[in-house]
């Protein structure tokens, strides 16, 4: 059913449906391989990776997905989902969201560091050749329906089964604007950041500079927006879940943003701050972070291996520059 990648070390568990996640959230998991894990979530900026890869695959429901499964949401494989990703933010807001919805699901590795999402059999799902990618076995009239780009899935999650989404036109319209927030300037500046301040060469203070106060400004935004009201509008929704797994990413990789050690702390944004403690409470959110983030061995494994050309490939520098 699934694509064949490069490289199948395939690690499928005991069958999604009689899978429920187990542990709590390690929250700790940068802290415990700080700079490598740190690299490798800011490689969602990038725009090129090389070369082969390994395909995990593994099954992973939640505990309601438990009851999914006893409610018959698991009855014959042809409806599962299946999502390719690996442990990075954008693919960390699709793995909370499916435990949001309580939805079974099947994840498989996509070894960007090693080029598996330019094969032409990955291509064939995005030829954005990005993660996350979602196939739904059990799309509309029971045909399978592939979904690339993190808002769009997001969107059609939200659209199947009720959740994360307001269903009056008003609200909804509203919280798509929060969301879109995430998905056009969020995730992209923050990225631009981390590329500038970690693999820029020197000489691009310009750049630095530029995309730090965009952050910055960023962060003040939904720091205002949360100050009187619990989650980004109109109820906890997709616009939480997308903007979520980002601010999670940045409070413990800027150290100017770190009001402790622990790196857990918006220092200068304690309504963002609040609101982070208040979103990574809840028990999908911390189930979905720990199905994503199960790969990130994996991945800091590949990015330690990655030579000079794979990176050149990633960030479309050296030869792959398009001139
Ligand atoms: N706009 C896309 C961005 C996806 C994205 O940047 N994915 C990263 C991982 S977080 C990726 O696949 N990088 C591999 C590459 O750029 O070659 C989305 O939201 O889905």
């Amino acid at each position: 059913m699934s694509v064949q990648l490069r490289h199948h070390r395939s690690r499928d568990l005991d069958g999604v449906c009689s899978n429920a996640a187990q542990g709590a959230w390690v929250s700790s998991s940068m802290a415990d391989i700080p700079s490598a894990s740190a690299a490798i979530r800011i490689f969602c900026v990038a725009d090129a990776f090389i070369s082969r890869a390994p395909l995990f695959m593994y099954a992973q429901a939640s505990a309601v997905g438990g009851r999914a499964a006893k409610q018959g949401l698991c009855a014959g494989k042809e409806k599962m989902i299946e999502l390719y990703g690996m442990s990075s933010p954008n693919v960390l807001k699709i793995t909370i969201m499916l435990h949001e919805a309580a939805l079974p699901y099947q994840l498989h590795h996509v070894g960007v560091f090693e080029g598996d999402q330019f094969l032409p059999t990955f291509k064939a799902l995005n030829p954005n050749s990005k993660v996350p990618v979602l196939v739904d076995h059990g799309g509309p009239a029971g045909a399978s329906h592939t979904v690339f780009e993190s808002g769009a899935i997001l969107l059609y999650l939200a659209e199947k089964t009720g959740v994360g989404l307001a269903s009056k036109p008003l609200a909804r319209s509203r919280q798509m604007q929060w969301l879109m927030l995430q998905l056009t300037g969020i995730g992209p500046m923050f990225g631009q950041l981390t590329h500038f301040s970690r693999y820029a060469p020197e000489g691009n203070d310009y750049s630095l500079a530029r995309y730090r106060s965009e952050v910055r400004r960023l962060l003040k935004v939904l720091d205002e927006r949360l100050s009187d009201q619990e989650y980004l509008s109109d109820g906890y929704s997709i616009a939480d879940m997308a903007t979520v797994p980002w601010i999670r990413l940045a409070s413990t990789m800027y150290p100017w943003l770190q009001a402790d050690g622990e790196g857990r702390v918006l220092a200068d944004y304690p309504s963002l701050g609040r609101w982070l403690q208040r979103v990574t409470a809840r028990p999908a959110v911390r189930a979905g972070i720990e199905a994503g983030e199960r790969f990130l061995p994996e991945d800091i494994a590949m990015f330690k291996k990655a030579g000079n050309d794979q990176f050149d490939r990633f960030f479309g520098r050296g030869k792959y520059l398009l001139a």
